[in-house]
C-alpha cells in the first residue's frame, strides 16, 4: 500500500511539475471593449497592442476589440471586469470615481500644462500608486493611454469669455468635480454616459460637451455642433484595465505578455493620439465648426472661477493623493 502510495505521489509530482510548463501560455479569447469609435487613435493602439500579443503567444491568442460602447458604456464595462465576465477595457478614468475616488485627482482642471507632463506622472511612481489602489476594486490597470486635453463645443455661440458659460446645458461626464467644475462658470452641468452624448446633441437635449480634439472629430460632433472652443481645462487619461479575477487565472509568463503589450499600444496610441489632434482640429472647421482660442487673460478669469474644486474635493480624493501629485508636478517643473 505505502510503495503503491508513494508511487502515485510520484507520478502525481511528475505531473505537476510537467503541466505548468505546458500551460504558461495558454489558447486564449481576450475581448476589449471601448467607447469611442474605430476611426479613433485608440484603434492604432489596439492594432499594435494586438501584433505584440500575437507574436508573444505564438499566435495562441485572439484579442477581439469592441467600439462605440457596444459591449455597455465605460462604467458598465469595468464592472463586468471586476466580475469576470470580461477581460478588458479602455475607459476613461473620470467615470470610475465610484470605484476609486482617488482618480478624481485627473479630473482636476487645469492640473496638466501639456502632454509631457502627464506623461511623467502617469508612467512614473504617481502612476503606479494609483493603479496599485485599482488592485483593491478588482481591477489591474495595464497602462496609461492618452484620452487628452479636453476642449468645449456647443451649438450656441462662441466661447470666447467666463459669462459665455452661463446657462449653458453641458454634458459632463458621470463624475462630481467635472460636474462642479462646470457649475462654477455658471454651466447647467448635466452629467451623462458618452454613448448618449451624439444623441443628446442632436435632439439639443443639451447645447454642449467637451472632448479632446480627435473624439470630437471622430465622433463626428461635428455634425451637430457648430462652436469649437480651445478651453484646454483639463487632461483626462485612459486606462487600460484588465479583470483581476481573470488576470488571477493566468500565468506569470501571460501577466508579462499583458503589460509588455499594454505598454506597446500605450505608445502607438499616444503617437498616433499627438498626430492626429492637429488634423482632427482642421478637419472639424473643414466640416464647418467655427473655432476660437480663448485671450489668455479670458482664460485666467475661467481658471480662478474653478479653483475652489480643488479643496472642496481634496478629502474625497484624499489629500495625499493630491499632495502627492502636486509634489510630482513641482519636481517635474523643477
Ligand atoms: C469613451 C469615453 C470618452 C470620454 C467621455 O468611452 O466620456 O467624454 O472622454 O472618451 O471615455
Amino acid at each position: 500500500m505505502k510503495t503503491l502510495a508513494n508511487l502515485s505521489l510520484t507520478a502525481i509530482l511528475a505531473a505537476g511539475v510537467a503541466l505548468p510548463a505546458m500551460a504558461e501560455v495558454q489558447e486564449r479569447t481576450l475581448t476589449l471593449s471601448n467607447g469611442v469609435s474605430e476611426t479613433h487613435p485608440v484603434a492604432d493602439g489596439v492594432a499594435a497592442m494586438r501584433e505584440c500579443i500575437v507574436d508573444k503567444t505564438d499566435g495562441k491568442w485572439t484579442l477581439n476589440a469592441f467600439w462605440s460602447s457596444s459591449l455597455g458604456d465605460d462604467l458598465q464595462a469595468t464592472q463586468a471586469l471586476r466580475s469576470g465576465t470580461q477581460e478588458m477595457v479602455i475607459t476613461s478614468t473620470s467615470p470610475l470615481v465610484g470605484i476609486e475616488p482617488a482618480l478624481g485627482v485627473f479630473d482636476l482642471p487645469f492640473l496638466f500644462a501639456d502632454e509631457s507632463e502627464a506623461d511623467a506622472v502617469l508612467d512614473g511612481d504617481f502612476g503606479d500608486m494609483i493603479s496599485g489602489k485599482m488592485e483593491n476594486s478588482g481591477l489591474i490597470n495595464l497602462a496609461y493611454w492618452e484620452n487628452g486635453f479636453r476642449n468645449l463645443t456647443n451649438s450656441l455661440h462662441p466661447v470666447t469669455k467666463l459669462e459665455d458659460f452661463e446657462g449653458m446645458r453641458v454634458r459632463v461626464m458621470q463624475n462630481n468635480i467635472f460636474l462642479d467644475t462646470f457649475q462654477n462658470l455658471g454651466a447647467n452641468a448635466m452629467p451623462m454616459a458618452f454613448g448618449e452624448v451624439f444623441t443628446a446633441l442632436e435632439t439639443k437635449t443639451i447645447d454642449a460637451q467637451e472632448n479632446p480634439y480627435v473624439t470630437i472629430d471622430t465622433s463626428k460632433f461635428y455634425e451637430v455642433q457648430d462652436y469649437l472652443s480651445a478651453t484646454r481645462h483639463a487632461y483626462t487619461p485612459f486606462m487600460l484595465l484588465f479583470s483581476k479575477p481573470i488576470w488571477d487565472s493566468y500565468s506569470d509568463e501571460e501577466h508579462a505578455i499583458l503589460k509588455e503589450c499594454g505598454a506597446v499600444g500605450r505608445d502607438a496610441q499616444r503617437a498616433a493620439s499627438r498626430a492626429l489632434s492637429s488634423k482632427s482640429l482642421a478637419a472639424v472647421q473643414e466640416a464647418g465648426m467655427s473655432f476660437n482660442e480663448v485671450d489668455p487673460a479670458e482664460m485666467e478669469r475661467i481658471r480662478e472661477a474653478v479653483q475652489s474644486v480643488y479643496e472642496k474635493h481634496a478629502e474625497t480624493i484624499g489629500s495625499d493623493v493630491v499632495e502627492a501629485i502636486r509634489a510630482k508636478l513641482d519636481e517635474i517643473r523643477g
